[in-house]
């Protein structure tokens, strides 16, 4: 426990009531303009949402992975937009520099991290890069005291907010696989760096990505991730199998308030003269929507609480990733039956859902990344 037990409950408390009093009332106005509201950015900050995961020593909360899981099941209750603002920074945007950052660069970046004075994002994902993550082009190349960047990171979530990117690039162009690679920590405003348009997505508006342009882009070499090259790929895999715990839980969240939701709906909405929800098909809906959540958040909770107690979880955080990912798109499927007509109709915010969750099958690892991750993993304990 990083936390004691009541300062969590204060927390996880906090944040139920921050969403649904203040994020759930604005989640069309997000969706319709394209943008969290700056006086809520400022009031996530102020609840610490910022660095929730960030360690204690340099501003964050520090959360341990069955804390941040609880604090994830309540944010997750609204729009994953406002998740994905806060999510980067308690994520793939910092957690390569807590993990394999040096002492000097862990001071410069954390704190302000954690405060969400700068926003961290991760790039990986190249135009030709995807699920190979280890095919990645992008060079850099070390020229007198610094390196040289060039190449385009593709769909890099909140980059147009980053104040810090953290680069993956070859620095070994004769090692073609995971060895030659390396991560940078590339400051907004970079001699070299751009932005491309922010994408235009099928959902999840109010959360943004971009490409990332590095032309000739100059970097101290200071900005070298744990001052080591050809480690960049370990800390982005390690980062990642972190991450899927918290997207999995985000899952749940998303899949409890559908549940709610299609639960209300269904307890009002008459036909034949009585409540749907007296109709054993749609009580069927309602049933495997909880029973799939409840597995899901079982295993989200057991596989953090594994992995607090020094456990490799690589597989497990895979089996939550995919599963949950998976569950949460029956759920929202469901969740659009059971509303009907109102279901498909903007009014209602559902089909808003249904389009928001269909990324969590794809980001962070697609689900047949993640059947390769626990196939091949599980194939290696045997070997
Ligand atoms: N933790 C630590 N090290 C890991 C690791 C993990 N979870 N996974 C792999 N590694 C290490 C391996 O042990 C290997 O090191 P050694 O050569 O010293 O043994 C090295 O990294 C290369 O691993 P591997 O050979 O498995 O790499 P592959 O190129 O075959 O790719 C996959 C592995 C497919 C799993 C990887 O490319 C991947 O996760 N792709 C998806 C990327 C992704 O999620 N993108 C989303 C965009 S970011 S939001």
């Amino acid at each position: 426990m990083a936390v004691d037990q009541e300062t969590l409950k204060q927390l996880v408390d906090s944040v139920a009531r921050f969403v649904r009093e203040r994020l759930v009332p604005l989640e069309d106005q997000v969706a319709s303009e394209d943008a969290v509201p700056r006086d809520v950015v400022d009031e996530m900050a102020a609840l610490g949402l910022f660095g929730l995961s960030i360690p204690q020593a340099y501003g964050g909360l520090g959360l341990s992975m069955s804390e941040e899981v609880q604090v994830a099941f309540q944010l997750g209750q609204t729009s994953p937009a406002f998740r994905s603002l806060i999510g980067t920074n308690n994520g793939i945007g910092s957690h390569g520099l807590i993990m394999d950052g040096t002492e000097e660069q862990k001071q410069r970046y954390l704190p302000r991290l954690a405060r969400g004075e700068i926003i961290g994002c991760f790039a990986l994902t190249e135009p030709g890069s995807g699920s190979d993550a280890a095919s990645l082009r992008t060079s850099a190349r070390r020229k007198g005291d610094g390196y040289v960047l060039n190449g385009t990171k593709r769909f890099i979530t909140n980059a147009p907010q980053a104040g810090l990117f953290t680069v993956f690039a070859r620095t070994d162009a004769d090692k073609p696989g995971a060895d030659g690679i390396s991560a940078f920590l590339v400051e907004a405003g970079a001699p070299g760096l751009s932005l491309g348009q922010p994408d235009r997505k099928m959902g999840q508006q109010g959360a943004h990505t971009s490409d990332v342009i590095f032309d000739d882009c100059q970097v101290p070499v200071e900005a070298l991730l744990g001052a080591r090259e050809g480690i960049g790929f370990k800390t982005a895999m390690k980062v990642l199998d972190r991450g899927r715990i918290h997207i999995a839980a985000v899952c749940v969240a998303v899949a409890e308030r559908l549940i709610r939701d299609s639960l209300h709906y269904a307890a009002q909405r008459q036909q034949f003269g009585r409540p749907i929800a007296e109709f054993q098909l749609v009580q069927a809906m309602l049933a495997d929507s909880k029973a799939e959540a409840y597995a899901t958040r079982c295993m989200v909770e057991e596989t953090a609480r594994r992995r607090d107690a020094g456990e490799n979880v690589t597989i497990e955080a895979s089996c939550c990733k995919m599963y949950a990912s998976e569950m949460v798109g029956r759920v929202a499927d469901r969740a659009v039956q059971i509303h009907g007509g109102a279901g498909y109709m903007t009014d209602y915010g559902i089909e808003r859902f249904y389009r928001d969750v269909r990324l969590f099958r794809i980001y962070e690892g697609t689900t047949q990344i993640q059947q390769l991750v626990i196939a091949r993993n599980m194939l290696k304990e045997i070997s």
